[in-house]
């Protein structure tokens, strides 16, 4: 990729709502972006390879666990200062911000909540710290809308419990250390579960051919009468509601994460449309193309209100399931039609990895699709309103 010109749209002033440590913050992964991940992150999504070798700066900016409390090893910051590290990691790839999410808010995020004091001290730090790396399995072959479904389950053996089934889709899933895994007891009950590289019957094979998240591994965890020593049980809840809650988390993080990906294209769709000329004029002159940068801006910046004000409700906890399943619809729905008009502003060029726009707009294919498709966050936005759910 040509070298990162990035220049973050401020339409509103929003920076002005910002409190010093939430600029500090993003200012300072906005930069470790622009020196670690922009060179090279065009070449691992060529390649569909993970930049392995970021975990431990990702670690160090503080993005695995930014609101874990810092005596399990997390960077103790509030909701906003996360939303804005997911922001600017995701202006370099919706991959990474992936990974991060997946560390922060649905393998740390679990077991901080709902883990014991040993499990919290056992596993915490050494995820913070980029040591060990996790993976949620909630999806599987035959249920992802519909997670309640699942067929994954275990059985008490008296001193052990003995996992079968199989997790489809699952981000990390290759090389994790561990795994937060959802599965049914014998009554049905939903509990989490974590799973550790190397127990006997537990395999992670890897998904090929994905056009989108190339830079991100993706795969399935399968258990074979996986052996799983009962103090590896999440004790403080259980139900659907146990992964639902971890899914706030995560959904609030990509609210933030698309709008830095729509910032990127827009940013990068101006700067080009400045400076290309055809009909003997640069292409920013023309009245079309003006009117696409003009939507671009007005989209992002409402989007920019929008998470911050929903920040601001998590802070006080006061964010409920259904405002940031409308935030997460609202940022990705707008960040993938941005993408692609950029793309158009770019010509032929915009089909090259010269520009991160390509790169985006098929990451984003899948970040629509994951932590809840787009019909189903407007189901949720749907239910929510009229009190009727209509998911079946
Ligand atoms: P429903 O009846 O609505 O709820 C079941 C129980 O859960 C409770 N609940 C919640 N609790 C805490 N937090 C929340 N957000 C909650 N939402 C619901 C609810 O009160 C109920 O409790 P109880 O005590 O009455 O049993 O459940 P449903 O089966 O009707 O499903 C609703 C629906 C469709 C919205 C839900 O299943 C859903 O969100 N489906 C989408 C699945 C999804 O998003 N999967 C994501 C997988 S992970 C992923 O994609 C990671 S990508 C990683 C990356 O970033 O790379
Ligand atoms: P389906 O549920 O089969 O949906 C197919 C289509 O039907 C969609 O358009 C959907 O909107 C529509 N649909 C479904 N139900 C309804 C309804 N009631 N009304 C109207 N329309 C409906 N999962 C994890 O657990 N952990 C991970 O780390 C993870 N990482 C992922 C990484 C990638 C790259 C991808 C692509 C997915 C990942 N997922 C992960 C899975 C993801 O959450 C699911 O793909 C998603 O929840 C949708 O499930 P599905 O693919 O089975 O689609």
């Amino acid at each position: 990729m040509a070298s990162d010109l990035f220049e973050a749209p401020d339409y509103y002033q929003i920076d002005d709502l910002l409190q010093e440590e939430h600029i500090l913050v993003r200012n300072a992964t906005r930069d470790w972006v622009k020196k670690e991940v922009s060179p090279i992150i065009e070449d691992y999504a060529q390649k569909a390879e993970f930049p392995k070798h970021l975990i431990k700066g990702l670690a160090e900016v503080g993005a695995f666990g930014p609101y874990i409390p810092e005596e399990y090893g997390g960077a103790g910051l509030d909701q906003i200062s996360y939303g804005l590290m997911m922001q600017e990691i995701e202006r370099g790839d919706s991959g990474v911000r992936s990974t991060c999410s997946v560390q922060s808010s649905l393998v740390m995020y679990p077991i901080f909540a709902y883990g014991s004091e040993d499990q919290r001290k056992k596993y915490l730090p050494k995820l913070a710290s980029g040591e060990f790396l996790g993976a949620f399995g909630l999806t599987e072959p035959n249920h992802g809308s519909n997670p309640s479904g699942m067929t994954t389950h275990y059985k008490d053996m008296g001193d052990h419990y003995l996992l079968n089934g199989a997790k489809m889709w699952i981000s990390n899933a290759p090389f994790a250390d561990i795994a937060v895994v959802w599965a049914k007891n014998e009554e049905g009950r939903i509990h989490g579960i974590i799973v550790e590289r190397g127990m006997e019957g537990f395999t992670t094979p890897e998904t090929h051919n994905k056009w989108s998240l190339r830079a991100s591994a993706t795969g399935e965890l399968v258990f074979d009468n996986v052996k799983v020593p009962k103090e590896n049980v999440l004790p403080g809840r259980s139900g659907l509601g146990a992964p639902l809650s971890c899914l706030d988390s995560a959904r609030y993080g990509i609210a933030w994460g698309a709008l830095g990906a729509a910032m990127d294209c827009y940013d990068t769709a101006l700067r080009y449309a400045k400076e290309r000329i055809q009909f003997g004029k640069p292409i920013a002159s023309f009245q079309l193309q003006q009117k696409k940068l003009a939507e671009m801006i007005t989209e992002i910046t409402k989007g920019q209100l929008l998470v911050w004000r929903l920040g601001v409700l998590k802070n006080e906890g006061r964010a409920t399931t259904a405002q940031i399943s409308m935030a997460k619809r609202n940022s990705v729905e707008i960040a993938l039609k941005i993408a692609r008009e950029a793309r158009q502003i770019l010509g032929g060029m915009g089909i090259t990895g010269d520009y991160s726009i390509m790169r985006h707009m098929m990451n984003l294919e899948s970040v629509v699709t994951y932590e809840g498709t787009h019909d189903i966050h407007l189901l949720i936005t749907g239910a929510d309103i009229t009190g009727i759910p209509a998911f079946q």
